[in-house]
């Protein structure tokens, strides 16, 4: 069904561009504020009947000139774009436009980052440079040219002939114009090499502001040559140009970008050094890096038709990092990690008035829709696919898939045709995991008779403004089946649920088996089985299956945080007795003991609750929470000693998976601790850190028991050079601070010095924080959604996409009560209704009032 809003996109409506391009010459004459491009284009009919006139994006540009085939014409020019007759057959469109990076704050097109010139092209960004078809299936060879007084002056593809202010770059590949960058800056490269299989030499280049971060960018070049190998192993693919060049930002709206040969990297997502960087940052540093080189085929080669294709490209290639990181570290831990994230951002997005389709069909701005159910249920969709065809077959796909699409610009439909050839297997239901949203239900029984146990699955989907009418999924099931003994009777089986409801039978029994369900979580619903808290804390023990293992604890976890966010019910023994059973079990990975100390967090609790009809209230979630940090440090007390000084690295840091892991469970005893020696250990801890993991981890420790002030003003003195450091400075005040202190602590830090609020680093930081102090952000008299508000308003003119993009905040709204929510409607109207609000904003504050 179309809504009415005006400015909407329908994946309904798509017709294909009129005309192809056979080449795009680029020249920037770079300024501050009047930069000038000239374009020449060379357009040819792409269909039989092509339109007599044509229409190129183009937003932001002062047009200076346009020729066509040599003749200045005269073009209609309106706020989106140029229009203009064109000739029949070939010809040559000429522009030259004036644009102003120097105004552009919203980072989008060509701006300014310290005085350094760089571009972000995705989604829509192009048309603020020049006059063009802005759309990813309009593919073409790039050839620019840049006169610029920076010292270094980069584009896409390889290097032609450059002198003092002065460079040239042909990129052979043809690509898309979101894939489109250009930086120019006084910078200094960290530079490395790497030959590929076939023995092509390429250049590899982390391009930094000189004063400091030439000393951070080994770690991340390491992980690209980690991941180019791995591509070449794993998945066949080399890379295909002679230089890689990558180029560190510090004002950048995401992650990083995967622009053909010259990926732009946000500095957190890619400088990196012991003293100043946490084992979280490493592990990030490594996915991210690993993620936009392997978008080199799974984007760049391969690509998208049109902009409601974009899991085409963002799933496959999260679905690959995520792989990538399996080996290079732990498959559990790392698939433990992306279920917690999953259920932290996705699943209330796909649970509330935000949730789309991992295909959407309808969007007003498309940067609103690189969102958790495009890239992270976009991966976990694969995933499935993965399960249900086999790994066999997966490869054989892959492999049909870079042969047959290669070059060329494709949809969903094509990417699953490929696992239909190579499996002669119909994919049509599949298809619903990408058309429908929402997050499936799945409902447990069991039946034992006789040695015949039979498990019966109900799904259901709960339908949305997005989804109104759900049909049934294909949903992989990973069972296995445990004796009483914790032998495994049954090993992992992979039931296809196809039906609404569907029961399996396993024969031959010797007595009634424990179903391990949804082994490492075979599919990205939520499972609703009910079992005795002596079955889950039975599986806490014994599971076979290292995601379940975990699973049974963070049930139990969930369970009893409920009881006691509503009653003044005390911990679940079962849950405290067996969590220091596994925590004293040698055997396990400490890291895998860490994420097992992880309580679940105060917002899943919330929805928790109300997905069982219970108002959550924040102050009571806090509370129990704390009593249960404080039960679990009082059932670990014996034990806490020890694992701390059996996890203590004494050796040289490094960021490896093992040594990680270690501080990784140190830092949780610490902050258990804590709650114990009242801060002591934290205190002496903190004073001897040689790391950011440690430092910051005792820090928190301390700030979690209302202490630490003398170690925070400490930190920033030490820090305050250190911009990326200081993004944590404000974050770890704000999020470690008791539910009635965060808004007064944000409203301290706002009046920081320090807070440039332009930079969306530091803006996430200090409001990121805000919106995950649940407490904080909830509290009662409304304050945190006031302050909250106030920010997004002062953002939205400024920077858009960052602003539309943290409304997500409020996306939970409708679980709370009444008076929550009518304070909370107060904003999004006052939003909603202020003047000169973007189009992003607009159409998420719709979207969450919906
Ligand atoms: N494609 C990038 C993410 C990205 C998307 C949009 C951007 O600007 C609107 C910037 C980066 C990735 O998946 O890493
Ligand atoms: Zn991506």
């Amino acid at each position: 069904m179309k809504d009415s809003a005006p400015g909407t996109v329908y994946l309904s409506d798509y017709a294909p561009f009129g005309w192809l391009i056979e080449s795009v010459h680029l020249e920037f004459d770079l300024d501050p504020d009047a930069t000038r491009v000239k374009s020449r284009i060379v357009f040819s009919p792409n269909l039989n009947s092509p339109e007599q006139e044509f229409f190129l994006h183009g937003e932001n540009l002062r047009l200076i000139s346009a020729r066509i085939d040599g003749t200045a014409i005269s073009p209609r020019i309106t706020r989106e774009g140029l229009t203009c007759p064109v000739p029949e057959g070939e010809f040559l469109f000429e522009a030259e436009v004036e644009i102003n990076p120097g105004a552009n704050t919203a980072l989008e097109g060509l701006y300014l980052s310290n005085g350094m010139f760089c571009t972000q092209c995705e989604a829509e960004g192009f048309r603020k440079i020049t006059y063009y078809p802005d759309r990813p299936e309009v593919m073409a060879v790039f050839t620019v040219e840049i006169n610029g007084s920076a010292s270094v002056l980069l584009s896409n593809g390889n290097p032609g002939p450059r002198g003092p202010g002065h460079a040239l770059w042909h990129d052979p590949w043809p690509k898309p114009s979101y894939l489109f960058a250009l930086v120019a800056g006084d910078l200094v490269a960290h530079s490395d090499r790497f030959t590929t299989a076939s023995g092509r030499r390429v250049d590899l280049n982390l391009w930094v502001r000189p004063g400091g971060d030439e000393d951070k960018c080994a770690f991340a070049m390491e992980a690209l040559k980690r991941a180019m190998q791995w591509d070449e192993q794993v998945y066949g693919r080399e890379y295909d140009l002679d230089v890689f060049n990558i180029v560190a930002v510090d004002d950048f709206n995401m992650g990083a970008m995967e622009n053909k040969g010259l990926n732009v990297f946000n500095s957190a997502a890619v400088l990196a050094s012991p003293e100043t960087s946490t084992d979280a940052n490493f592990e990030r540093i490594e996915a991210i890096i690993a993620h936009e080189y392997f978008h080199n085929w799974t984007g760049n080669r391969i690509t998208c038709r049109d902009w409601f294709q974009l899991c085409l490209k963002e799933g496959l290639t999260v679905f690959r990092d995520a792989q990538f990181t399996a080996d290079m570290r732990s498959a559990p831990v790392k698939r433990i990690r992306d279920v917690i994230d999953l259920r932290a951002r996705q699943f209330p997005e796909d649970n509330g008035p935000l949730a789309h389709p991992v295909r959407p069909d309808h969007f007003q701005e498309i940067n609103n829709f690189y969102t958790a159910t495009v890239y992270e249920k976009g991966a976990e969709v694969i995933g499935m696919l993965k399960r249900l065809v086999g790994d066999k077959a997966y490869a054989e796909a892959l492999e049909l898939y870079f042969a047959r699409f290669d070059g060329q610009a494709i949809t969903i439909e094509d990417w699953l045709s490929v696992f239909e050839d190579v499996t002669g297997r119909e994919l049509c239901q599949f298809l619903r995991w990408y058309t429908q949203a929402g997050t499936p239900r799945v409902a447990v029984k069991e039946e034992y008779d006789s040695g015949t146990y039979t498990l019966t699955f109900t799904q259901s989907t709960p339908p949305s403004a997005a989804s109104p009418v759900q049909r049934p999924q294909i949903i992989p099931i990973a069972v296995g089946l445990l004796g009483a003994n914790g032998d495994e009777v049954v090993p992992t089986q992979m039931l296809e649920l196809t039906k609404d409801s569907q029961s399996f039978t396993f024969e031959g029994l010797s007595g009634r088996p424990v179903p391990s369900i949804l082994r490492d979580f075979s599919a990205p619903v939520i499972l609703e089985h009910e079992i005795s808290d002596a079955e889950r804390a039975f599986l806490l023990a014994h599971d076979t299956d290292p995601f379940n293992r975990w699973e049974a604890g963070q049930a139990l976890a969930r369970e009893t945080l409920c009881y006691m966010a509503t009653s003044d019910a005390r911990p679940n023994p079962d849950y405290l007795e067996g969590l220091r059973a596994v925590l004293r079990d040698d055997s396990l990975d400490p890291a895998y003991r860490a994420l097992m100390l992880g309580l679940p967090g105060e917002s899943e609790i919330a929805l928790a609750l109300s997905a069982h009809g219970i108002i959550p209230a924040p102050e009571a979630i806090h509370a129990a929470r704390e009593r249960l940090l404080d039960a679990l440090s009082e059932t670990l007390a014996d034990d806490l000693p020890a694992l701390l000084d059996a996890n203590a690295v004494r050796e040289r840091y490094s960021p490896d998976a093992a040594q990680s892991g270690r501080r990784a469970l140190f830092t949780a005893a610490l902050a258990l601790w804590s709650r114990r020696d009242g801060g002591a250990r934290a205190a002496s801890e903190y004073a001897a850190a040689d790391n950011m993991t440690l430092q910051l981890g005792a820090l928190g420790a301390l700030l979690a028991i209302g202490r630490g002030e003398a170690e925070t003003a400490a930190f920033y003195e030490q820090w305050r050079h250190e911009r990326l450091v200081i993004d944590k400075w404000f974050a770890i005040q704000i999020s470690h601070a008791a539910p009635d202190a965060a808004v007064a602590k944000t409203r301290a830090l706002v009046q920081h010095p320090d807070f440039n609020w332009k930079n969306p680093n530091r803006f996430r930081a200090v409001l990121g924080a805000l919106a995950g102090n649940h407490g904080g952000f909830h509290s009662r008299d409304g304050r945190g959604y006031a302050l909250f508000a106030d920010w997004l308003l002062t953002l939205d003119p400024v920077n858009p996409q960052t602003a539309a993009r943290m409304c997500t905040a409020f996306q939970s709204w409708r679980h709370y009560d009444g008076g929550r929510q009518m304070l909370i409607g107060a904003q999004l109207d006052r939003i909603a209704t202020a003047g000169g609000r973007s189009k992003d904003m607009g159409e998420m504050i719709a979207r969450i009032r919906a």
